[in-house]
């Protein structure tokens, strides 16, 4: 209940979320291609928390939903100062469900000027055997956002669900990612081929994340993802100053 009061108090009267950018990179042109917000409370006894300490909280109380649309009005101020850049919002359960959705969505594109192909919205294969929630993303498909399954390969759903989302992004987990540079990897270098031979075949993408070391980006490279996003290629950092480093990015 505390923590619940505290979140509603940094949201509604202090001010103290703020949203973050990390990179996303072309693999195949090394360039910026997009990046994901990520949400931090700026917490004035505690510091920077990170998701994991404040969103299943945010999730229960609903306060997700409010919080969500800061993050989504933010990531959308941010790319439309970068030209072409796509931004890729994290949805929860609770945010998917929200009958608010998909008319704010539209109204940000429309208040920032974002072209909808410039917004991905990024939800967990989890979310993906509920049909209302394939509902929910056949909307957003319909304004013309991109969607992205976010962390592929660690969840209850299975290969078969890739095809009732066409032309999503799929990010493959980095639990794949972090043992492709071992002795040990070669499981892991066998799924990630795999999946990014189903993804090529239903005319998906593939992110690869959590890429950390360079013998991972060459592997990844090789096994065929078209978007790598990690520690290597950029830290998530404060949306102004992402903004202003893209800006004199090559
Ligand atoms: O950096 P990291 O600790 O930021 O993120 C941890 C988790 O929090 C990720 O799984 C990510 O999906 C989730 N997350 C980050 N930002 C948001 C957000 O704005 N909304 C939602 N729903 N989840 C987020
Ligand atoms: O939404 P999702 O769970 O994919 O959020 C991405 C999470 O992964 C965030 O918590 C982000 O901070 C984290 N992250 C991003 N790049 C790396 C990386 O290279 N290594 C690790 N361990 N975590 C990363
Ligand atoms: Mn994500
Ligand atoms: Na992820």
């Amino acid at each position: 209940v505390r923590i619940e009061q505290d979140l509603r108090r940094a949201l509604y009267r202090r001010g103290e979320f703020e949203v973050h950018l990390q990179p996303l990179v072309d693999l195949e042109s090394d360039r910026l291609w997009g990046a994901e917000a990520l949400v931090r409370w700026r917490h004035p006894a505690q510091g920077m928390l990170l998701p994991g300490r404040f969103l299943s909280v945010a999730e229960e109380s609903g306060l997700i939903v409010p919080l969500g649309y800061l993050v989504l009005s933010e990531a959308c101020a941010a790319a439309a100062a970068i030209p072409g850049l796509v931004v890729s919002v994290n949805l929860s359960p609770r945010q998917i469900h929200d009958p608010g959705l998909v008319p704010t969505v539209a109204d940000n594109l429309a208040l920032h000027g974002l072209p909808a192909e410039r917004l991905c919205l990024e939800v967990t294969e989890d979310v993906l055997v509920d049909d209302r929630t394939i509902g929910v993303l056949e909307d957003l498909r319909a304004l013309g956002t991109r969607v992205a399954i976010d962390d592929f390969g660690v969840g209850a759903s299975s290969l078969k669900q890739l095809r009732r989302i066409p032309g999503a992004l799929v990010k493959i987990d980095r639990s794949f990612v972090s043992g492709l540079d071992s002795d040990e990897g070669h499981d892991d270098r066998v799924m990630v081929k795999a999946l990014v031979t189903v993804a090529e075949q239903l005319g998906l993408e593939v992110v690869a994340e959590g890429i950390e070391r360079p013998e991972q980006l060459a592997a990844v490279r090789e096994l065929g993802a078209s978007i790598g996003q990690g520690w290597l290629l950029g830290h998530p950092q404060r949306a102004a100053a992402f903004v202003t480093a893209a800006g004199s990015r090559p």
